[in-house]
């Protein structure tokens, strides 16, 4: 006999007639979830689950690991390589041979046209770190083009920039475990609990069990403000001289870290003296958080016995990225919190493999963390790969941002786009569509035949996606974990490094270099090369990774040889006094001057435009848009604002308008909400020909990644029929 709700509304949970499940890693976000995919008797995917004994997610998943065997059928997988001779003609389908025989050919035709450079190459955060490493060979011993770069110059370029800048070298020291032990946690432009919930159920557990406070720092009321004991709402773009007025109050309170300050850094004098000129009082003004609040925060931070700072996008893309992630640096070197348990600089990354794709696929270097500026790094990959060292350049070419430039300008005729679209992604979509226009040869290579930059493709090549193929991936915490393949790639697709060895083979050089076509070989390669350096995975390898659910490097061969099992968490970077990557093992302490180089609002573009993200939504929604349980959350375009903004305007909730910026328009429909303060209007970046016909996209001097959080805009009223109509039709396209 069944009482109550149960009586009333049974629920029933769908058999999904599971017979086997595979291990694998989650292909969204870069907290790295261990997931297993569950596959009916016909071998097809039709549920996940998380995994119990995985140290990342302890059998826990988001919205979006949830449903992730769905993205294998979903609609407008890429089925045949299609190739035309002009844009805004038909495709035909051909088979790969002609379409990997054409594309080197075209390559070819350029460099010998235009220049070894004048072919670029744009790849991604998400491929296998295998994958970005053959492209690396590829790209840097094989095509030599040196205007080569990954989409992570949208997302984690200052991160990048400013560990270089501070420690010498990038890879972020701490890990989750270091909530564990924190006891003031400071959270800049990071909204945890919708772009990484799982590292966020991680945090509140601790917290939970430890109280230690948090403190959040974004204009607007996210999730994770809501959450925090002290929510500071910065003015946009001002990170820095919050930083700078937290370390005057240190300084001038005595509450640094002298010991660890001699020890372990340099710089200290010009810092001081550059800080000085920020005192809460001047600093209040210009980041518009009041001055007490200032010192309070400052206090809280030196005193704590350990503090830490995680970080995303609210500081990366920004003109003052790279500082931004320098000035957290410098706030915890002063106080001795780098390579502490609980005390650290924890960049929280974006993509699933951004990680990977930092430290293997010669983006910008070489591949293992090295670089193109050193005579003995290039040496020592050129002997590697049996090539000779001249072929290398001396120095990093064009990042992502700077090669559209370069194509507008005419130095650059041919772009290969590996999983990655632009046409939604990048800033000011007008002129991305110009400078796309203007190639001779446009390869996009995507999982998804309906990506928008395919408008302006020459050729586009089928991919396998995630679990169609089998490699790591790094996370945020430096952890590698494995995906393995639970079916063939989709239709006549390939994956994406059987595509990179079947390109390589068309070219002269490609046929001298050893290019290795399984994974796990590829692997070795990588483990070789990775001997003796602060990345060392020599330890690893992929049925180790399987079954301890992900590794953190570094684990070295000599780890593994003497019976150490390799930890499965709270490995970290700079225990050692120092040790950090510059020759004398000091980290630098780094003046920041700020300079005010945003466009902000005016008379006649009176709000901030702020981007970002949701949780449901994955970027450009070529996955998560033809999910209908993802999808169904948001499948509309629509625009956070303030209500008493609203209402001076006589805008009401739901209704459309249209936001406009210097650069073109966007109808969205409003939403009110107390999220955003009144001088702001936030849109979700995930839908085309939307916020990013807005923005403007200024670039940070060190890292070239756009400020795609800071523009200003007006907001228009529109005919409600007329903008539902235009609606629907960009929905169904
Ligand atoms: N659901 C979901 N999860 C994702 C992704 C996704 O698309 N969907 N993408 C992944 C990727 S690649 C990335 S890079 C991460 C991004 O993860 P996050 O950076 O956490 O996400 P965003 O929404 O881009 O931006 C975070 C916050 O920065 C704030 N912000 C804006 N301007 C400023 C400022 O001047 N100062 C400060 N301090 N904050 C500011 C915004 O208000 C916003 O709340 O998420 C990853 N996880
Ligand atoms: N306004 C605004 N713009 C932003 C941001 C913002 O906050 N605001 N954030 C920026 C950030 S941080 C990022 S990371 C970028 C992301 O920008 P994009 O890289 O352009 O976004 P995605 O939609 O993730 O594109 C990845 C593509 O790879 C395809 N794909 C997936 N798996 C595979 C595979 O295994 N092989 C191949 N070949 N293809 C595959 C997907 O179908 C998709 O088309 O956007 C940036 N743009
Ligand atoms: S938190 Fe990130 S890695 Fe984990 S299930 Fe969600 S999207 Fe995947
Ligand atoms: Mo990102």
């Amino acid at each position: 006999m069944l009482f109550g709700r149960n009586q009333k509304n049974p629920i029933v949970i769908a058999d999904k007639q599971v017979v086997k499940w595979t291990y694998s890693t989650c292909n969204y976000c870069s907290t790295g979830c261990s997931i297993e995919i569950g596959t009916d008797k016909d071998g097809q995917p039709v549920a996940n689950r998380g995994v119990g004994g995985a140290d990342v997610n302890r059998g826990k998943l988001c919205v979006k690991g949830i449903f992730e065997h769905e993205v294998f059928e979903a609609a407008g997988r890429g089925e045949k390589p299609l190739l035309r001779h002009a844009i805004h003609q038909g495709y035909d389908m051909v088979n790969w041979d002609a379409a990997l025989d054409h594309m080197a050919a075209q390559i070819r035709r350029i460099q010998t046209r235009y220049g070894r450079d004048s072919f670029a190459i744009v790849s991604t955060g998400q491929l296998l770190t295998e994958e970005f490493y053959t492209l690396g060979k590829l790209t840097r011993g094989v095509i030599g083009t040196n205007n080569y770069d990954g989409n992570t110059t949208l997302c984690m370029a200052s991160a990048v920039s400013g560990y270089k800048r501070s420690f010498g070298s990038d890879g972020p020291p701490g890990c989750y475990e270091d909530f564990e032990h924190t006891d003031c946690l400071m959270a800049w432009g990071s909204n945890l609990p919708e772009q990484h919930p799982i590292i966020y159920w991680r945090m509140k557990e601790a917290q939970e069990k430890r109280g230690f406070p948090l403190i959040v720092v974004d204009p607007r009321v996210t999730m994770l403000a809501q959450n925090a004991d002290i929510h500071l709402a910065i003015t946009p773009g001002t990170d820095v001289v919050l930083q700078n007025a937290m370390m005057h109050v240190i300084l001038a309170e005595g509450l640094e870290d002298r010991a660890y300050i001699e020890a372990n850094t340099t710089g200290f004098e010009q810092l001081e003296k550059e800080v000085q000129k920020y005192d809460p009082t001047t600093a209040a003004k210009i980041c518009g958080i009041d001055e007490d609040t200032i010192r309070l925060v400052a206090r809280m931070y030196a005193k704590a016995d350990k503090a830490m700072s995680i970080w995303t996008m609210g500081i990366n893309q920004s003109t003052h990225g790279s500082d931004g992630v320098v000035g957290i640096n410098n706030l915890n070197l002063i106080t001795g919190n780098i390579g502490k348990a609980g005390g650290t600089s924890l960049s929280i990354t974006g993509q699933c493999n951004a990680m990977g794709t930092r430290e293997w696929s010669s983006c910008s270097g070489l591949p293992g963390y090295r670089a193109l500026e050193k005579t003995e790094d290039r040496q020592e990959i050129a002997d590697f790969w049996g090539i000779d060292a001249e072929f290398f350049p001396k120095k990093r070419g064009l990042t992502e941002t700077d090669i559209f430039p370069a194509i507008e300008a005419g130095e650059i005729k041919g772009l290969w786009l590996v999983a990655t679209n632009p046409m939604t992604s990048m800033p000011n979509t007008a002129r991305i569509r110009k400078t796309l226009e203007k190639l001779e040869f446009l390869v996009v290579q995507d999982a998804y035949v309906d990506v928008e930059t395919i408008e302006y493709a020459h050729l586009f090549l089928p991919a396998a996606i995630w679990a169609e193929k089998e490699g790591v991936y790094t996370n945020t915490e430096r952890r590698v974990n494995i995906v393995r393949q639970v079916k063939p790639p989709h239709a006549d697709s390939k994956s994406d490094l059987d595509i990179f060895n079947e390109l390589a083979k068309r070219f002269e050089q490609g046929r001298k270099i050893h290019f290795p076509e399984k994974p796990a070989e590829v692997f070795a390669e990588m483990k070789a090369l990775s001997k003796g350096r602060l990345l060392d995975i020599s330890g690893m390898d992929h049925d180790l990774i399987e079954e301890k659910r992900g590794i953190q490097w570094p684990y070295t061969e000599a780890q593994a040889r003497n019976g150490e099992a390799p930890q499965t968490a709270g490995v970290r970077l700079y225990t050692e006094p120092a040790s950090f990557s510059f020759a004398d093992g000091m980290a630098k302490l780094i003046p920041l001057p700020f300079i005010d180089n945003n466009e902000v609002p005016d008379d006649e573009f009176p709000f901030w435009l702020n981007s970002g993200r949701l949780v449901e939504h994955f970027h450009t929604r070529t996955r998560t848009g033809k999910i209908g349980n993802n999808n169904k959350f948001s499948p509309t375009p629509f625009m956070e604002m303030n209500p008493d903004a609203a209402a001076e305007l006589g805008i009401t909730h739901q209704s459309y308008v249209r936001a406009v910026s210097r650069r073109g328009d966007a109808v969205v429909m409003v939403m009110l909400t107390q999220r955003v303060p009144k001088n702001m209007v936030f849109i979700p970046f995930h839908f085309f020909d939307c916020v990013n016909r807005l923005t403007l996209g200024l670039l940070d001097p060190h890292s070239r990644q756009p400020a795609f959080k800071q523009s200003a805009v007006r907001i228009e009223h529109i005919d409600q029929l007329q903008a539902a109509r235009l609606n629907k039709e960009l929905r169904a396209y």
